[in-house]
């Protein structure tokens, strides 16, 4: 559950993940045993904290899921901490050029790719390996996400994708329908934002690297399953919870 490998991604799917507000180790292991595939904490929105990441992570554990962290902005030394404490990966936001994501990968990978500081405490007994081994693979079994959310990161979102270390790209398709109407609309199904999608999925084919996508709703993750992304994240998780009690509370009028 400590390792999640862009290889993952490559057949059958997609890869659902379960993306989580609540900083609570039990809503973390309810949601990887309701049949996702991995979970995501949510340190940018969510209420993620170190403390709770770590919690979390070995609550999915439990659960034998791998759990990524969604950094604050500009939060590449969490995302490091994160992995140390047995993260399976990370997903940084707002990486709107080369050089953003070179910063992403300078941090969150081990040389000749980056520059991440050596102390897995946690994460060599989750992967069941000894320090050499953990320093040879684990670049190949941490998964660095760049989210694509704004105009200037569709701009330059073939750099992004080539950025040694980053091992693909993950839509933001709110901030990037705030971005692509210049304020006006949050709407993931704006022709803009729709338009938008084609053009990140070729750039991620020309990089050989996967294209992840946040569904707000079950109706936009069945689209975009259509649309062939190979993992889509559903959330968050304060949704599941407010849906579920609806339903429940009109399931005794039905019943
Ligand atoms: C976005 O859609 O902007 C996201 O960051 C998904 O959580
Ligand atoms: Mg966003």
């Amino acid at each position: 559950p400590g390792a999640f490998p862009a290889t993952a991604l490559e057949h059958g799917g997609p890869h659902f993940n379960g993306w989580l507000c609540v900083p609570s180790p039990l809503v973390a292991e309810t949601v990887a045993r309701a049949g996702f595939g991995s979970v995501t904490l949510d340190a940018q929105h969510g209420f993620a904290t170190f403390t709770s990441i770590v919690d979390c992570v070995a609550a999915a554990a439990l659960a034998g899921k791998p759990a990524l962290v969604r950094l604050p902005l500009g939060g590449f030394g969490l995302g490091a901490r994160a992995l140390d404490a047995g993260a399976a990966g990370l997903i940084a936001p707002m990486i709107d050029t080369a050089a953003d994501a070179r910063a992403f990968s300078d941090a969150v990978k081990f040389p000749p790719l980056g520059r991440r500081s050596w102390g897995p405490n946690r994460a060599l007994g989750l992967l069941g390996l000894d320090r050499p081994s953990y320093l040879a693979r684990a670049n190949e079994l941490t998964l660095a996400l760049a989210m694509i959310e704004t105009e200037l990161a569709l701009s330059n979102v073939d750099a992004i994708a080539q950025t040694d270390g980053v091992d693909g790209l993950l839509i933001g398709p709110n901030d990037l329908s705030v971005s692509l109407t210049g304020g006006v609309a949050v709407d993931p199904g704006h022709p803009r934002v729709i338009a938008a999608l084609g053009r990140v999925l070729d750039a991620g084919r020309r990089a050989g690297k996967p294209v992840a996508i946040f569904a707000n709703s079950p109706a936009y993750a069945s689209d975009y399953m259509r649309r062939g992304f190979p993992m889509i994240a559903l959330g968050p998780d304060l949704g599941f919870l407010a849906a579920g009690a609806e339903r429940t509370l009109s399931d005794v009028f039905d019943a």
